[in-house]
This record gives C-alpha cells, structure tokens and sequence, in this order.
C-alpha cells in the first residue's frame, strides 16, 4: 500500500498507484477491463447445467422431502436445508417504494448530438460518439406494487445515466408541473390521494373524497389538476408519452456560467392516450398492459425512442417572465423559450430479473455530475433529502449503491466502510482524511479534474417560512392548459371532472372543487356542475388559499391570476403530435374457419411493411382454416384478447367465416368497442357486411377511420394505415354513439 511520505510527489504516485490498484468490487463490476460501461455479468447467474446448491454452495441430493423422524414423523429442526429455504423465503419482500410502487424497468442507452460544452461540462454531453448506458424506471404513482397500469395518474420517468464521471438521475414524471410548490405538503398530498386509511379503498385512483378536500383547499394545484384530468393521465404506453424534470435546473460550463435548464423527454412515436373508458376495461382484462408493451417492444427489436430536449434560459433572464422558475407548478411555453432537442435515449435491453434491477433501482434527484447543479425550488430542495433516506428504508443500508444497478461504473473510492451488506472489500488501515499513513488517499479533486463544485449563487436573505408572491398566481397556465386543448381533448377534461367528482360523497367538497375550476375557466365549471347536478358558487369560499402559516393574514396570500402572455401553446395539445407512423401499433384481425386467407395476408403485408403488428382473433385456439383449405394458427381467441388491447380491427371477408363470426356475441362487441373507442375499423369482401351488421345505421359517411371495401382494393390497406397512424377519431364520440 501507499508509503508514509506526505510530499507532494509521493501523494501524486500514489494516487494513480491507489487507483489502478484497486482490486473492489466496482472493477470486477466492470469485468476487470475497467470498461466504463453497465456490465451486470459479474453478478449474473441462471443455473443452466449446474447443479442446486444451499446458498453456502452444497450440492442439494433431495429438494423434494424435508428430513423427518421416520416417513410419517416430525419435521426435523436439523433441516438446514429446508431452515435456509424457508428462511429466505420469509425475507423476500422489501418495502414497496412510497409513491411509484407500480413500475416497469429497460436498459438502453443516451447519445448527446451536438456537443454541449458551452453550456455545461457534464462529459456525457460533450461527445456525440459516446453511448452513455443508462437505466429508465417508468411507473404509475398512487397504486401500490399490483396495482393496474391503467389507473389515471401522473407517470414517473426516472432515468439513470450511468456516465463516466459517476451516476446522474434524471427523476422526473411525464407531466411538466406538479401538484405543490413546496416539498413539505408532499406527505399531506400522498396521504389525501392514497386509499383512505380506515379501509384502505380505493386502490390506485384519485377519485374518492380525501384527495378531492385537499386538492379543493390547494388552488395550487389548479395546472396540475388539469393535466391529471386530461388524457396524459391515461397513456396508450410508456413509449408514447412525454417525460419532464419538472424543476429548473441549471447547467454549468467550464467558466463557471450557470444557464437554468428544463429537461423533456420527447417520445419519437408521438403522444398518444387512451379512452377512459377503455383504460378501466384494460384494467380489468389486461393490468399488465402498459408493462407488457414495453416488455414486448423490446423483445420485438422495437426499441423505445425518446429525444432529451432542453430550454435554456440565461442566468440573467430569471426575472423576465410572469412566473416564477423556482415554481413547479409554471411549465415555460414552449413559444417562449423553445425546446432544443440535443439528444436520444434509446430502450434497447429488457432486464433479467424484475426484482433485481427494476425494484432495486434507486433514484435520486441528488445524484448529479460536475456541470450540472440545482436550484432553489422548493419542491427540489426537499426532494433532495427525501430519496437517500426512503432508499434507507426500502433496501435497509447505506449500502444499497453497491448493489449491481445502483452501481457507478466511474469508480468509487471513499472513506465510508461498513454497514449492512457491505459488498466492497477495502484494504489498508485508513479510512480518514485527511492521512499521512496511505499518502493522503483517496484525494480530493480539483476543478479541473473533474471535482464537483456547487454553483456559487448570491444568497443575501433573512431566514423565514413563507412563499414568494411571484408564486401566487395559481390560475393562468390552468387556463393556458384548457385553452390550449383541442375540443375532443376538453370534453374528456369535462368527463374526467364529473367522474372523479362524482365518487367524491361529500357534497361541499365537489362544491369547493367548482369554485376552483370557475378560476380555471368559467365554462368549464359549468360543464362539470350540470353533470353533477350542482351549481357553481358565485362566490368561491374563501380564502381559498392555505399556503401560509397560523400568523399571515390570508387576504395578503390570495391566489392570483396574472395575465398570460399567450393564450394558446400548441405542444400542449396532443392533437398536434407525431401522426404520420403506424409504428408498433398492434391491429386484430377476425377470423374463423372459411375466412380470407389472401385478403388478411395483403392487409397483413401492408401494415408491416409501416412497422405495425397483426394478429388474429378467432372464436377458438389452434388451427383455423381459410377459404382454400389453409390452415392458420390463432394468436388468441376471443376469450384471450378483446379490442381494447388493440389499436384497430380488420375484419377479412370469407362468407363462411363471417356466418360464424355472425353468431358471436363477442365479435360483434370486439367491433362495436374498436368503434366507440374511436379506432380504425376495415372491412374486407364479406367482411364489410359485418361491419356494416354491428352499427350500420349510426355509421356516418364521413369517418375516414372506417374502411369497407367490399373488393378488398389495395387502396383500402392504404386508407387503413392513414386512420390508424391518426391514432383516434375523437371526432366520432360526438356524433355517434355505440353501445359497448
Ligand atoms: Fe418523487 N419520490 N417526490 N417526485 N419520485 C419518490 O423515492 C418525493 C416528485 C418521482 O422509479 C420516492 O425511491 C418528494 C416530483 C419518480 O424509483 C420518494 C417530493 C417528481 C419516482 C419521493 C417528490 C417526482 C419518485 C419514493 C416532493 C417529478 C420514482 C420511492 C418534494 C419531477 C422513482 C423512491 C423510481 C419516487 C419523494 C415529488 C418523480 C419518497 C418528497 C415533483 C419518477 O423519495
């Protein structure tokens, strides 16, 4: 080890002798090549021809029986092997994370476009040539571990980049604000949306009184409400959704000049939801689905694409806009400060094993790398704390960043020693700092080699408990938000209203909440009371506001209005977004025996040839046969699948075929669902009469997104994939109804 000379040489030898010859685990982690990049080799393991052990690595002769006083006797105390199995067993579970129990997790990787550099230091945004690995965690926030995916809800967007200079989590959510401006209402926030403590109903959803009183006493969270009740709450899949860091941020140069920074995630397949409607019948027959599409786009070599955007604001600019950049609940429009798209996330890598990576994984807000630095949000300052200290109680030791995907693949090299599970095997007899006897290693280091140095801002204060008045405006982005929404999208803001509004049972509270929407948008409150049979109060109850402490007087904290400096944001609305792919998009097909086989192998050409999936529906498993006597396996029956699992429906024709589809009740529902959810729906040959059989008189002429075509012409397919890449045809929930 390190000599006991403290002079500046002997310091400097040691340092590249203490690193290089450092034998811990972090280097095996990387294979010993002290490769930097995520290799969990070292800590794989499948039993393929070897043979079970007990944990301590004894070969296991009978995993059948335990060992008892003769064949009828006592279990034996002596059982090791069953005491070490059910011992194991007993211990299995950890903590479900707080908030975000429900999750799903891939590996991939980040490549930067353009260098960075006078911006930030950050190397993992300097190189466009460097594949930075990386670890992204998507998952729902108030439902507990089994809870369906579809639930409406926020959706976490957590991303681990593994770079060289140590691990920088990007923790963020895919909406832009959030429901507080201050970190120490979150408990009361999760305590109001989780299910009510006497009898813990209702799972994984906000619909229910608690979460409505607390939000009807925080106009706070007007914007937020608003994207809760729009259909991002509701995602057709983790990779067709937007992620956001939601606080300021600031970027770092090497000069030390600091640029506020917001993060996006931007989804290449565009944004798109579901019905809500169809999300509770998902939930029902499919509570996997969101983690199933993930699991399977990647198996399918479909990997997940998200482009890393940025809006960058100078230092000097802070004050030029009507809110607050220290405010999580103020997104800057995108007209204002435009959206620099610098890079690509790419999902290339399911995980081998759930509990390992996807529930093992902790993120932390406060895992940062040199260039980039906080600000003073308050909502960020508290979150700061909380992510080391749940990960204390979730994993149970402060050394949860030694297991395999916590680990930095920048090495580690500190004086923290012990503590449970302690992989990492230090050497020597130092584990101080400063020192003489290792030669003064580990070193600190410098600006220039890499060290982390807080942006130094100006602090010149006095120490109190309040708000700033620059975040008393709760209103304007609420209504920025609904007025930046298409028609079709507002109505299901209405919807969403009157159904969580109307599972509240306390009727004041449904008042309270129309009192806050009347600040949002006057018609919009009107809309929802006529649905709950109430009138909006004249004079919301005031104050309204219980963001101050027991001494303010709250005329002087009323929540505002500011006027917006503009009034409509297009990337608000998802009307505007990706509409031109059909990409991944999964269209069922309905057959039965004597069906078309030709015409479902064109349409089936067609739609892959765009990237999209089919796959048959039948009233059986097994072989089903086409009109020439072919036989075709069914992917699932009617049993197995049902039309909300699914982006469209193709019905081929084959007059026996559609005679036995004729008879099923669900064929008919699969079709007349497909129609209410507003997908693309084609018919070919006698398939058309099907179709046409389900709801032919209230079919309107002009959906685009229903294609018959009784010769089954090329043009059909054509027109098909047009209606499909539209995602939905919102327009039809106005005019037509169906009864599914
Ligand atoms: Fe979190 N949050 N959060 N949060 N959060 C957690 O950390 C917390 C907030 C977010 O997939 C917890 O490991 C506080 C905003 C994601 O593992 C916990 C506050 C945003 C995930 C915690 C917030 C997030 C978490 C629970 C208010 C979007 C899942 C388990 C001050 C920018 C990460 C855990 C994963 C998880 C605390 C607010 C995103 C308890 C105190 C705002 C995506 O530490």
């Amino acid at each position: 080890m390190a000599s006991k000379t403290t002079s500046k040489k002997a310091i400097k030898n040691n340092k590249s002798k203490a690193i290089k010859g450092n034998k811990s685990n972090e280097i095996k982690h990387n294979n010993g090549d002290n490769k930097k990049s995520l290799d969990l080799e070292f800590n794989r393991e499948n039993g393929t021809d070897e043979f079970l052990t007990t944990n301590q690595g004894l070969r296991i002769n009978d995993n059948q029986n335990s060992l008892k006083a003769g064949e009828r006797g006592a279990t034996l105390l002596e059982d090791f092997i069953l005491r070490e199995k059910i011992t194991h067993f007993d211990h299995e579970r950890i903590p479900e994370r707080i908030v975000h129990a429900r999750g799903a997790g891939a590996h991939g990787v980040f490549q930067v476009y353009d260098s960075m550099t006078k911006y930030t230091k950050a190397k993992f945004l300097q190189d466009p040539s460097r594949e930075t690995p990386v670890f992204v965690r998507f998952s729902t926030v108030a439902g507990s571990r089994g809870s369906t995916d579809l639930a409406r809800d926020v959706r976490g967007f957590a991303v681990k980049f593994y770079t060289d200079e140590g691990n920088f989590d990007l923790v963020g959510n895919n909406i832009p604000v959030f429901f507080i401006q201050d970190a120490i209402k979150f408990p009361d926030l999760v305590h109001a949306v989780k299910p009510e403590p006497h009898n813990q109903i209702p799972q994984a959803a906000s619909a229910h009184d608690t979460f409505w009183d607390f939000i009807s006493l925080m106009p706070e969270s007007a914007h937020m409400i608003m994207w809760l009740m729009s259909d991002r709450a509701i995602p057709r899949s983790y990779r067709m959704m937007e992620g956001f860091g939601v606080h300021t941020f600031r970027f770092v140069n090497e000069e030390g000049t600091a640029t506020f920074v917001k993060f996006h995630w931007k989804p290449l397949l565009g944004v798109h939801s579901v019905a809500w409607d169809e999300a509770q019948k998902i939930s029902g027959k499919d509570p996997d689905f969101h983690r199933r599409d993930l699991w399977e786009a990647i198996e399918n070599g479909d990997f997940p694409e998200y482009e890393l955007g940025v809006q960058l604001v100078a230092e000097e600019d802070e004050h030029k806009f009507e809110f607050d950049l220290l405010d999580s609940t103020k997104i800057i429009p995108e007209e204002l400060v435009p959206v620099q798209r610098i890079g690509k996330l790419t999902l290339n890598r399911n995980p081998d094993n759930f509990f390992a990576e996807t529930e093992q994984v902790a993120f932390h807000i406060g895992h940062v790398v040199s260039g980039i630095d906080f600000t003073n949000d308050p909502l960020l300052q508290g979150r700061l704390f909380s992510y080391t200290d749940t990960q204390l109680k979730r994993l149970g030791s402060p050394n949860f960043h030694e297991i395999p995907i916590n680990r930095s693949v920048a090495p580690v090299h500190n004086n923290q020693r012990d503590g449970h599970m302690r992989q990492t095997i230090n050497q020597g007899k130092v584990s101080y700092e400063p020192n003489s006897i290792a030669g003064g290693c580990p070193f600190q280091a410098a600006m220039q080699d890499g060290g982390f140095h807080t942006y130094e801002e100006r602090v010149d204060a006095r120490k109190v408990r309040a708000r700033s008045e620059s975040f008393h405006d709760h209103f304007s982005q609420a209504t920025l938000f609904y007025n930046s929404q298409s028609p079709a999208e507002q109505k299901h803001i209405v919807d969403a209203l009157r159904f969580e509004l109307g599972k509240v049972e306390i009727v004041a509270i449904r008042e309270r909440m129309l009192g806050i929407l009347k600040q949002v948008d006057a018609g919009l409150a009107d809309k929802v009371a006529a649905g709950l049979g109430l009138l909006v109060p004249r004079h919301p109850e005031q104050p309204m506001n219980r963001s101050f402490g027991a001494d303010t007087d709250p005329a002087s904290v009323q929540p505002v209005k500011v006027k917006s400096s503009i009034e409509k944001s297009e990337p608000l609305s998802m009307e505007n977004t990706v509409k031109d792919t059909i990409k991944t998009r999964k269209i069922a097909a309905l057959i039965a025996d004597g069906f078309d086989g030709d015409a479902l192998n064109q349409m089936k050409k067609a739609l892959e040839a765009e990237g999209a999936m089919l796959k048959t529906v039948a009233p059986k498993l097994g072989g089903i046969n086409t009109a020439d006597g072919k036989k075709v396996t069914a992917d699932f029956s009617f049993l197995t699948a049902a039309s909300v699992l699914f982006d469209a429906v193709y019905v081929p024709g084959g007059a026996a075929s559609i005679e036995m589809l004729a008879g099923e009740a669900d064929a008919y529902h699969f079709v007349n669902e497909a129609f209410r959810h507003c997908k693309a729906i084609a018919a070919t040959g006698e398939g058309v009469d099907f179709v046409s059989g389900t709801f032919a008189r209230k079919l309107a002429e002009d959906d685009k997104a229903v294609i018959l075509s009784e010769n089954g012409s090329k043009s059909a397919a054509n027109d098909f994939i047009k209606a499909i890449a539209q995602h939905r045809n919102w327009g039809r929930e106005t005019v037509r109804k169906v009864p599914a």
